[in-house]
């Protein structure tokens, strides 16, 4: 009766392992490390060079995020929104969907300028997943 009892509580442990997201890490090399949070855009560097920028995105909230790269001369905060989201105007790179715990490697060839890095899930934006890029 014992080892039953173990042998489930074992099974138990391994099948919820098995269910929890995978978590990745973000590359070393990246140029700019992208963390998204709920609900919050953290990132490495507020400046990067011109020329090829990688960036290493992870999703380190609890729910779906995406990245989009905007180049826009609008303070961060003040993109204009519709329904419920960011315009992309500008939209330079974009990454749909990120499970919660994935990585994503993009890169982009970007010019001096201004740009905002968001999640535009639903709502997202508004809730505060901004962040402003400078590129000199
Ligand atoms: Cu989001």
């Amino acid at each position: 009766m014992r080892r039953i009892s173990l042998g489930l509580v074992l099974g138990l442990a391994v099948t919820v392992a098995a269910c929890a997201p995978a978590s990745e890490n973000i590359p070393g090399d990246v140029d700019v490390a992208v963390r998204m949070q709920d609900y919050k855009v953290l990132l490495s560097v507020a400046t990067a060079k011109p020329g090829t920028v990688r960036f290493g995105i992870k999703n380190e909230g609890g729910m779906e995020h995406s990245f989009e790269l905007i180049k826009s001369d609008l303070p961060f905060d003040q993109l204009p929104t519709a329904d419920a989201k960011a315009k992309e105007d500008g939209l330079i790179k974009q990454v749909k969907s990120l499970p919660v715990g994935k990585v994503s490697v993009v890169s982009a060839d970007l010019a001096a300028g201004k740009y905002v890095v968001i999640c535009n899930i639903a709502g997202h934006y508004q809730l505060g997943m901004r962040a402003a890029l400078t590129v000199q």
